[in-house]
């Protein structure tokens, strides 16, 4: 009834609002009262963390008056809840981030300014969370900026990690893994909700018993128990009073042990105890890797998805809603398979615990649960051992088979005596080690699946779901993804949001296909010499920077051509290192050539153990050691492996190129995002048809975008009829130089074996088809070149792809989910008193 009282409606309004005052003054005020109340420094000996941590918690108290606003509208309005269950949640630094989106920037750098310090120095201190892998968890914290811009409710739901993704080193050439430790300082963002806290059951056995009412229950006697508890990041909508929540789980142990009766013995078993619950929410996974045995990974995937639905039942009762409207209330994504389990835990929690009838369950369930699919490589395609998850989860599993039996009975009806039908779509894999497919749990358990680029949505109706696609069509669609341009341009690159704020207006700002007016421009030469001295800024800064970390010096007027993403075969780094060998080899060969000064810049982490891709690492720098003090070419051929590519790091890395490497075996990336921050940032993109680069060339037209290689259709053919790599190097002496050159040891200092199962694995099996896309890629380079000396002619590409880009805002995609899946519609937050 608090929330009904009108006079304590007034009191959080006018805190929100005092708060606000727009007055530098009361906001130098409020830094210097957090640097003493909570950090207990006075300014004169005060470190940049100090100030750091001041600043960002005088931005946070301007973000919970919003916050604690918004909540008390979504109890009071009885609105549906979008809620993105994911194991990642890749955030970046937040102090820039809210600065923008509240509109302080200019306060906070005055205040600080007279307070002796200077506003960038402090934003750099930032250690961003790392609580992601890449693409699928930026994907998440990109849809809860714009859930939030958008005003639409909704929560995030993941795991607190303690250590995130680790952090890279370049040792010799070889990346090197540092554990993230990202909480060493403390991080001002977070709320703890001890209050908020939930139990998790693992292990055991089941029983089945009668009620007073004799009707027969299932009861789970677990093994043992984990707590969750509540972590609230506040998420701030940009212009809006909308301030979401990110609710992250942390494990903890369930008691801490009794200091009446233990002894000795006990003590350190309790302490055990509380040691491995705590494991629970330690550490990211890094992903491409085999899952095998990786039972706590499956742990961790129930204990959040576990809290986070608990946490949306105990929503359902604080605001006396009956359990029966859960599906009016949320709206829940499944971010890939890795939170599919919930299917089944809701289904748990509604018959075991709130003693729905199955159908009744099973109705509120499939309503509620919708499921994003994020990849078809099958090596990423989640299964779990079925004896490792009944020994895990043995009433989950029961509560599988009973979904498995009635879905498949389904089939029976709808395919009568097709048992080949029956076996592809069971829940079950039953050849050999028997497995949970979660993919299959999810479509099944879900009322939309949606892939992430239009040719990822076709491809999985063709291929790892085409039987579920032939028996529900309409649960099928695509959401091409989306990135956030608060991040991606305001922040990130003011100068070009500025020279945007010139040009068109500032509506481009909450409607980003307003930036299409950009297009009547493309040719304004007033226009064009504006976007070329904001590029050369940028440029410079990405040079200076790469000077200061990796000592190479790279001349700002080369062109920045830049691949930055995860290492992985299938995203064909070696493909644009064999091609940098080559151009090296014609470069020596004849001086004179005629081609662009070039700067290629990778950068990306591979996961620990894929040796391969850290191989791919490894060559990238042996080329770079070799081209960068070669004087035949130093001042036309730079290599630089940029470390630890990270969200932070991003910042600096996407305003500053000009071509955008997006080189993908067709049909293997999914959608890829990193492709659309390029575009909006004025990068043209060298790419295939796969995933959303499909889009993009659509968008941006094709005269504006570097096409080459094989098609997805043209791919799966070869493969189909026996792909033959050596056929294309026999065809190709520039391919077999520059295999040659790594093979004689030219770029692992003379070590002839080191690169040895790269080219074994090229030469022999190549699953990823580098080199029969070679000679097109490099056809295609050469016209990138040409394209490049015709400075007007790159200009006006480069204004019409961020005239263009404006269908990769994840406004966009998150108004898509919103009509097409969650039903869920914006709520105005007011902080002006009733
Ligand atoms: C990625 C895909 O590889 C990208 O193509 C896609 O853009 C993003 O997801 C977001 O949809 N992905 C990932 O980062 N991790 C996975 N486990 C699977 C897909």
């Amino acid at each position: 009834d608090m929330i009904n009282d009108t006079s304590v409606a007034q009191a959080s309004a006018s805190i929100a609002l005092a708060s606000d005052a727009a007055s530098e003054a009361v906001f130098e005020h409020d830094v210097v009262r957090n640097l003493i109340c909570r950090q207990a420094r006075y300014p004169d000996i005060a470190t940049p963390q100090d100030w750091y941590m001041a600043l960002a918690y005088t931005v946070r108290d301007r973000m919970l008056a919003r916050w604690a606003e918004s909540v008390k509208n979504y109890a009071l309005h009885h609105v549906k809840v979008a809620c993105y269950l994911s194991a990642e949640f890749l955030i970046g630094p937040q102090l820039g981030c809210n600065l923008l989106n509240l509109g302080l920037e200019e306060e906070a750098r005055e205040a600080m300014d007279s307070l002796g310090q200077d506003l960038d120095a402090l934003l750099a201190i930032e250690e961003e969370p790392g609580l992601g892998n890449g693409g699928l968890g930026r994907l998440a914290a990109c849809y809860l900026d714009s859930l939030a811009s958008l005003e639409i409710p909704a929560i995030g739901y993941g795991i607190r990690y303690e250590f995130g993704i680790f952090d890279q080193d370049i040792v010799d050439g070889w990346q090197v893994e540092r554990t993230d430790k990202w909480l060493k300082m403390g991080t001002p963002w977070e709320i703890i909700r001890p209050d908020i806290h939930y139990y998790v059951s693992f292990g055991g056995y089941t029983r089945m018993w009668n009620d007073e009412q004799g009707r027969l229950r299932v009861e789970w006697v677990p093994g043992r128990q984990v707590k969750g508890v509540a972590y609230d990041v506040p998420v701030q909508g940009y212009r809006v009073n909308t301030c979401n929540v990110l609710r992250l789980w942390k494990s903890e142990a369930v008691e801490s042990f009794d200091f009446d009766d233990f002894n000795a013995g006990d003590y350190y078993e309790a302490v055990e105890e509380k040691v491995v619950s705590e494991t629970l929410s330690k550490v990211l996974y890094p992903n491409d890797e085999p899952e095998s045995g990786k039972r706590l990974r499956l742990a961790q995937q129930y204990f959040f998805v576990s809290c986070a639905l608990q946490d949306m039942l105990r929503l359902m009762e604080v605001s006396h809603t009956p359990v029966e409207r859960f599906a009016d209330r949320f709206a829940a994504q499944l971010n890939d398979t890795h939170p599919s389990i919930a299917v089944a835990e809701l289904m748990r929690l509604l018959i075991d615990e709130r003693l729905l009838s199955w159908e009744d369950a099973w109705s509120i369930t499939q309503r509620t649960f919708a499921y994003t699919n994020h990849t078809l490589l099958p090596e990423a395609l989640e299964t779990w051992s079925l004896p490792l998850m009944q020994s895990m989860l043995p009433r989950l599993v029961e509560i599988i088979f009973e979904i498995n039996q009635r879905f498949l009975d389904e089939v029976r009806r709808a395919l009568p005596g097709d048992e080949g039908s029956v076996a592809r779509m069971s829940l079950i894999d039953e050849q050999g080690d028997k497995k949970v497919r979660m993919a299959h749990l999810a479509t099944v358990g879900s009322h939309k699946v949606n892939g992430v680029a239009a040719l990822h949505s076709d491809l999985l109706k063709q291929t790892i779901l085409r039987d579920f696609a032939a028996m529900f069509p309409s649960r099928f669609l695509n959401v091409t993804n989306g990135v956030t341009p608060r991040r991606f341009i305001m922040q990130s690159n003011p100068g070009l949001a500025r020279l945007l704020d010139d040009t068109l207006g500032e509506k481009w700002r909450t409607d980003l296909t307003r930036l299409d007016a950009l297009a009547d421009h493309a040719d304004d030469a007033t226009l064009q010499e504006a976007w070329r001295a904001v590029r050369r800024e940028n440029k410079a800064k990405l040079a200076a920077r790469i000077g200061n970390i990796t000592g190479i010096a790279v001349p700002p007027e080369m062109m920045f051509d830049i691949q930055v993403k995860r290492i992985h075969e299938y995203k064909r780094q070696h493909l644009n290192a064999l091609h940098i060998i080559s151009l090296y080899q014609r470069l020596r060969r004849d001086p004179t050539l005629d081609v662009a000064p070039r700067c290629f810049i990778f950068g990306g982490k591979a996961a620990p153990g894929y040796d391969m891709a850290k191989l791919m690492i490894r060559l990238i720098s042996g080329i770079a050691e070799v081209v960068n003090q070669d004087p035949a070419t130093r001042d036309r051929l730079k290599v630089v492996f940029y470390p630890d590519f990270n969200v932070k790091n991003g910042h600096i890395i996407y305003p500053a190129a000009d071509l955008s490497e997006q080189i993908s075996t067709a049909g293997k990336e999914a959608s890829g995002t990193g492709n659309m921050k390029f575009m909006m940032n004025g990068a043209l993109t060298i790419g295939t048809l796969d995933g959303a680069n499909v889009e993009i060339r659509e968008q941006a037209g094709a005269d504006n975008f570097f096409l080459f290689g094989m098609t997805a259709q043209q791919v799966a053919a070869l493969q189909q009829s026996g792909y033959r790599p050596g056929h294309y190097l026999e065809a190709n002496e520039a391919l077999r130089e520059a295999l040659d050159e790594i093979a004689q040891g030219r770029f692992s200092r003379g070590d002839k074996a080191m690169f040895r199962p790269l080219l074994d694995n090229l030469l022999n099996a190549d699953p990823f088809l580098v080199l029969a896309d070679f000679a097109d890629y490099a056809a295609c380079q050469q016209r990138v070149s040409e394209a490049w000396r015709d400075e007007k002619r790159w200009a006006r590409m480069s204004i019409i792809n961020t005239a263009r880009s404006g269908a990769f805002s994840s406004d966009r995609a998150i108004k898509e989910y919103c009509e097409n899946i969650w039903q869920t519609r914006a709520v105005k937050i007011d902080l002006a008193a009733p």
